[in-house]
């Protein structure tokens, strides 16, 4: 089932003061998972949502 939740491993984000780590995310459009495989390369987009969860709001496979 499609829960619209994504584990991803990211690198450093000095401007959110992350370091790389692996983390949940929920997405806001949970359709584009279709588009992504379980350990393939991704880019993303996250917005901080009013509860001050991030949410991802673009998710694609990465152009090798
Ligand atoms: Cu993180």
């Amino acid at each position: 089932m499609n829960t619209g939740k994504v584990n991803l491993t990211h690198a450093p984000i000095p401007s959110l003061g992350w370091s790389a780590m692996t983390m949940n995310f929920q997405t806001k459009n949970k359709a584009e998972l279709s588009n992504v495989k379980v350990g393939q390369k991704v880019n993303f987009e996250l917005i901080k949502g009013a509860d001050g969860q991030y949410l991802i709001t673009r998710i694609s496979p990465a152009k090798s």
